[in-house]
């Protein structure tokens, strides 16, 4: 998927974005797993300014333009809520600078998809957590991002990539991976295959209920890593929700799980040594009070029942997605070391395993908090 970016392909977008400018730098920006992200500094006539631009992974995002059509839909209306609210949204909600044909995204070379936004300034995004404070900030934004959003015509969203966290379908893709193990791979990973053989039906019960109707639909990110919040330098808070590339129909526990395995884990996602894998369980409590108080009260009982199962089921998920790439031959996420996947799908069954262990302690954290 990513051929070489040249600088005068970067330049030629820059300016269809409309920025003029005497010279720019560039310097690769994100540890994100699917699209390629850069930061651009450029000078103008002495002045500088920053931004972002992303070239979109095509790949993974097969129709882009209905993707930034719902990021322009959702950013405009955190807008006006936080106007409505007295608040300016500067710094809050991204904006994305429009091409020379009015679009929030162009094409470059090779079909390639490109999206500008401001850089916010004086901010940034962190891959781990380096202090309990901050992860409860973060919580109380990604539990507010669902609180502003849940008056949004839910229905003029595209599923960007269908049935995303329909982890039922994950699972039987899954194990249709599994039988036709196209690299012969399955070999190495017997155990690893036969946790999911024991997990296929724990792993569904939310989608059994959203199914059942005992769960709503919400709009929900689907991908609320830590390092997918901005935090300010200065006072430290959680201040703007990114990466709205999979805002969609979806389970509130599931954002909520997806933080927790990623942020509440005392090991990075793709660790080797799997006796540093654990829950963490203060990481845990602290993004569950801002979590919680950030949705502000709108969560039905049985969705605050659903968080913790939130979190093992997309654990379980995503250690299923992992798996599968590493069968087949690592072509969604990106991959920096020979079996990397396979490392990140264990590391991920091994933080299920603890999660399993302090199950009770997670239902309760989460009871105590919705009080
Ligand atoms: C991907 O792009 P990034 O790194 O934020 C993935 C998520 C996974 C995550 C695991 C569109 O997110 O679903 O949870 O990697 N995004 C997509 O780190 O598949
Ligand atoms: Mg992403």
């Amino acid at each position: 998927m990513w051929k070489e970016i040249t600088r005068e392909e970067i330049a030629r977008i820059l300016t269809e974005f409309g920025l003029e400018f005497d010279d720019f730098t560039v310097s690769v920006f994100s540890s994100g797993h699917i699209n390629m992200t850069y930061r651009i500094d450029i000078s103008k006539d002495g002045a500088l300014d920053s931004f972002v631009l992303q070239c979109i992974n095509t790949y993974v995002f097969r129709a882009p333009e209905l993707m930034m059509n719902n990021i322009a839909k959702v950013t405009e209306h955190m807008s006006a809520r936080l106007t409505e609210a007295g608040l300016d949204p500067y710094r809050k909600v991204l904006h994305f600078l429009k091409s020379k044909s009015g679009k929030n995204y162009t094409y470059g070379e090779e079909g390639h998809f490109w999206r500008c936004y401001d850089l916010v300034d004086n901010a940034r995004t962190y891959d781990s957590v380096e202090d309990l404070s901050v992860l409860e900030s973060a919580g109380r934004a990604f539990g507010n991002f669902q609180k502003l959003l849940s008056d949004f015509p839910m229905d003029t969203l595209v599923d960007t990539i269908p049935h995303f966290h329909n982890t039922r379908r994950r699972l039987r893709t899954f194990f249709a991976m599994v039988d036709e193990d196209p690299y012969h791979r399955a070999q190495y990973c017997q155990e690893e295959i036969e946790f999911f053989r024991e997990h296929r039906k724990s792993a569904c019960c939310l989608i059994e209920q959203l199914n059942k109707g005992v769960l709503p639909l919400r709009v929900t990110h689907n991908d609320t890593k830590y390092n997918n919040i901005l935090i300010d330098d200065e006072t430290k808070e959680a201040i703007c929700v990114l990466d709205l590339d999979t805002v969609m129909p979806g389970l509130a526990a599931y954002d909520f799980g997806d933080a927790i395995r990623f942020a509440a884990c005392t090991a990075a996602e793709d660790e080797r040594d799997l006796s540093l894998v654990k829950l963490d369980l203060e990481s845990y409590e602290a993004f569950t009070r801002g979590f919680i108080g950030g949705a502000d009260g709108f969560f039905t009982e049985a969705e605050i029942e659903s968080m913790a199962w939130g979190a093992l089921n997309i654990t379980i998920e995503l250690a299923a997605r992992f798996l599968e790439d590493y069968l087949c031959g690592d072509k969604y996420f990106k991959t920096h070391r020979k079996d990397h996947n396979l490392d990140r799908a264990r590391a991920q069954i091994q933080l299920a395993r603890d999660m399993e262990k302090n199950f009770d302690f997670m239902v309760e954290t989460v009871r105590k908090y919705a009080k």
